[in-house]
Order: structure tokens, then C-alpha cells, then sequence
């Protein structure tokens, strides 16, 4: 199962909390893409975000790999305190394809997939585009989609350096 992975931080060293993802995925990593400095989406007055997307292959089941993404969102010490407010570390599970290429859809609320607000957010797709610039979502080429968002919110999606 191949899995987008985004994944974002504003809180303390988020350098160090996306490493703290890339080093948990490394031997199942098939693309990362660069690191980029994004505004908050959703209202909520705060930093900026470095947000960068993880593209993985796993063996594991949809369920396991959320826990995992979990796990690793308490290894840096995550509180929920506000909905879409700051956070240390934030890991979402975009988009699952299955063995035979198909997306895997799910409407729980524990998981849903793809993502229910990844084709509104340039801070997911931007990143996820560098990852994989044929990626496809619900069967629609991603660089179209991120055509249709707003200019402005796409031109300030900024890959960073070090
Ligand atoms: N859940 C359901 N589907 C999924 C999925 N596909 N991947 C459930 C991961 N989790 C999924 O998430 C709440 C619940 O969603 C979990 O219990 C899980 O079972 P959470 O991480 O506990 O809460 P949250 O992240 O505060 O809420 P939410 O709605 O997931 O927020 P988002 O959508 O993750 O947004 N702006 C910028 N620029 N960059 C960011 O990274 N992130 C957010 C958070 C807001 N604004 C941002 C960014
Ligand atoms: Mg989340």
C-alpha cells in the first residue's frame, strides 16, 4: 500500500519534528519532497507552518499506519488543544493506493480517505506535487487542482531551506 503522508508543524523546533518523521519512515521512504514555509489555513491566528509531504510504502493495513502516524504525533509531545490552531507536530494521511493502484476511500471519522480537506489546501498539495508531480486525487491530476485554488494562497506556499 502506497501511502502521501503530509505532515506540518508551527510549535518549537518543527526542523526537528519533520526529521523526527523522515528518520520513523526511512526504510519504507519513496519520495520526500523539499520543506515549505506555508500561513496558517483555517482562521486561527498563528505562526507559520513548515509543512512537507512524505510519499511511503508500507505493508501494514489503514488503521495501523494512522496509529503510527499517531505515535509519532505524541513522540513530539502533541497536545489538541484548538482545532486547526498550533501544534509541534501534525501527521495526515492524504491518500492510501492500494496494490492494484486503486484509491482506498473511507468516511469513518477516525479515518478518512483521501483526506476531506486535502484538495482545499496548497499547503498539501504544493508539497505533495514535489513529491510526485503525476500524483492524481479522486482521479483528477493534482497540478489541476492546485490550478483551480487561489493564486495568492498557491504563490505563498515557499520552499525553505535549512
Ligand atoms: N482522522 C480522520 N481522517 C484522518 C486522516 N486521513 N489522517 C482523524 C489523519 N487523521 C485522520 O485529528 C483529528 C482526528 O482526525 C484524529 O483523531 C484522526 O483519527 P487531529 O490531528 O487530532 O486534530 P487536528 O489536526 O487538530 O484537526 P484536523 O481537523 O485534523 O486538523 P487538520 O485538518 O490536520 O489541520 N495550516 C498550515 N499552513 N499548515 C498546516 O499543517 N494544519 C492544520 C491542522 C491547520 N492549519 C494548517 C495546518
Ligand atoms: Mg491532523
Amino acid at each position: 500500500m502506497r501511502a502521501v503522508l503530509s505532515i506540518g508543524s508551527n510549535m518549537d523546533d518543527s526542523w526537528a519534528y519533520l526529521d523526527l518523521v523522515a528518520a520513523h519512515f526511512t526504510d519504507e521512504l519513496v519520495n520526500a519532497s523539499g520543506v515549505y514555509s506555508t500561513p496558517p489555513w483555517g482562521g486561527v491566528e498563528q505562526d507559520d507552518f513548515l509543512n512537507q509531504a512524505l510519499i511511503v510504502e508500507v505493508t501494514e493495513g489503514p488503521l495501523e499506519l494512522l496509529r503510527r502516524c499517531q505515535a509519532l504525533e505524541n513522540e513530539a509531545s502533541r497536545s489538541r488543544e484548538v482545532r486547526w490552531g498550533p501544534r509541534t507536530l501534525d501527521v495526515d494521511i492524504v491518500q492510501l493506493i492500494d496494490d492494484t493502484g486503486a484509491e482506498i476511500t473511507s468516511d469513518s471519522e477516525e479515518l478518512t480517505l483521501p483526506h476531506p480537506r486535502a484538495r482545499e489546501r496548497a499547503f498539501v498539495l504544493v508539497p505533495w506535487l514535489d513529491a510526485d508531480p503525476h500524483a492524481k486525487l479522486g482521479g483528477e491530476a493534482v497540478v489541476d487542482i492546485v490550478d483551480k485554488l487561489d493564486r495568492d494562497e498557491v504563490e505563498q506556499i515557499r520552499l525553505v531551506e535549512r
